[in-house]
């Protein structure tokens, strides 16, 4: 049987930057329809210079996929995963319970609840399976890129002075006053 293609869909799917460099840092979302939130992971991510993959793997449609992703992160050169899943969002803690790697979970804000059954999904882990929880929506994906781009940073200066730079604009564009 053919696949039937989600046309509607099309413009949401997520995009990998083509770049000759492996990818670091694994952006993996529940659903297409999760990318306009995500996609603020990985455009901090771009801005820091950080290699990265970006993929739909559902928990709960594609549950074969997740362990096979989980199962071989690590081995592929993955160093954190991003993961966003909105509603019952088990996929920031499934995979943390298959991988050692650092996950970090965005909660994306649902239709019935505003995400906030997305954020209380996420973040209450059991002690022994940590998902660092950012917050719900954009900020949240903007946030785990720059954490995930923190976390590479350690060990890679040129990423260490983009994310500092970065700081440091940030800092300068704060106005002395309100009418300024
Ligand atoms: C979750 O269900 C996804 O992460 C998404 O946030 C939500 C809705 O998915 P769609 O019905 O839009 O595919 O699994």
């Amino acid at each position: 049987m053919t696949k039937k293609k989600n046309t509607t869909r099309k413009a949401a799917a997520p995009r990998n930057k083509k770049t000759s460099a492996p990818p670091v840092v694994g952006v993996i979302m529940g659903s297409t329809s999760d990318w306009e939130t995500m996609k603020f992971a990985t455009d901090a991510l771009e801005l820091l210079g950080v290699p990265y993959e970006a993929k739909v793997v559902s928990a709960h449609r594609t549950p074969a996929r997740l362990v096979a992703y989980a199962t071989t992160a690590k081995g592929r050169g993955l160093q954190v995963i991003i993961a966003g899943a909105g509603g019952a969002a088990h996929l920031p803690g499934m995979v943390a319970s298959m991988t050692a790697l650092p996950v970090l979970g965005v909660p994306v804000r649902s239709k019935a609840l505003s995400g906030l059954d997305s954020l209380l999904s996420i973040v209450q882990m059991p002690g022994g399976v940590p998902v660092g929880t950012l917050a719900i929506g954009e900020a949240g994906a903007k946030n785990a890129g720059l954490l995930a781009g923190a976390i590479i940073a350690l060990q890679d200066k040129q990423v260490a002075a983009k994310l500092d730079a970065f700081r440091a604009q940030q800092t300068d564009d704060v106005a002395d006053s309100p009418d300024a």
